[in-house]
């Protein structure tokens, strides 16, 4: 069995300080490098998922209810859109943008960018990359990418468990893969929440586990 691991979403803007801060986000970056620190090699791949808004239509409200219309957050290209500082990227070998045009709760609606590009490039003095062209439209999506390295099996973390990782974790099933969460790498928007998310992660066949477990 080959194994990724997804860290889904660890952005400025889900962690303290961020537009839609997560409580736990932060918390969520340096435990996260902690475990990779230890446990890299445990992996075959290791992916991260962005949300990379450039014009998400409702999924942006000027009143958003939190449940299924939010604040503006991670828009392309600005600081809020970039990985948070304590989430070590060392071992992210392909990231993930998802969510451009349209809500992007799921990793595997995401396809193979290099977001780091935005800018003037290095080397090409005057050529502005424009936050919608680090990410092509004929770049391979999360599934073909993962299924190219002949992945069969995912552990998922990230922000928030009850949106973007929930959503993931189902989209894994969907797909066929085995799926396990680390349910104390991830945070959530809503705590009341978490067990109804958790149930149905259950229910789809999703192992939901805790770091003493592995
Ligand atoms: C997310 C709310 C809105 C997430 C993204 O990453 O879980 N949550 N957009």
């Amino acid at each position: 069995m080959a194994e990724a691991l997804i860290i889904v979403d660890v952005q400025n803007d889900f962690c303290e300080g961020g537009t839609l801060a997560v409580t736990g986000g932060a918390q969520v970056a340096a435990e996260v490098s902690e475990f990779l620190e230890e446990n890299h090699a445990e992996y075959d791949a290791i992916v991260a998922t962005q949300d990379w808004h450039i014009d998400p239509g409702k999924h942006f409200a000027e009143s958003p209810d939190f449940q299924t219309s939010w604040p503006v957050h991670c828009v392309a290209g600005t600081p809020g859109a970039e990985l948070h500082p304590d989430l070590d990227t060392d071992h992210i070998e392909a990231r993930f943008l998802k969510g451009l045009y349209d809500d992007g709760y799921s990793g595997f609606e995401g396809r193979l960018g290099e977001p780091e590009r935005v800018g003037i490039l290095e080397g090409e003095k005057g050529i502005r990359v424009e936050p919608g062209d680090v990410v092509s439209s004929t770049a391979p999506d999360l599934d073909s990418w993962l299924r190219s390295q002949d992945i069969d099996a995912v552990t998922i973390v990230g922000i928030a468990t009850d949106h973007c990782v929930r959503a993931t974790a189902l989209d894994a099933a969907e797909n066929d893969y085995r799926v396990r969460v680390i349910t104390d790498l991830t945070a959530a928007v809503d705590k009341d929440q978490l067990e109804e998310t958790y149930e149905e992660l259950r229910e789809a066949g999703v192992e939901l586990l805790i770091l003493e477990d592995l």
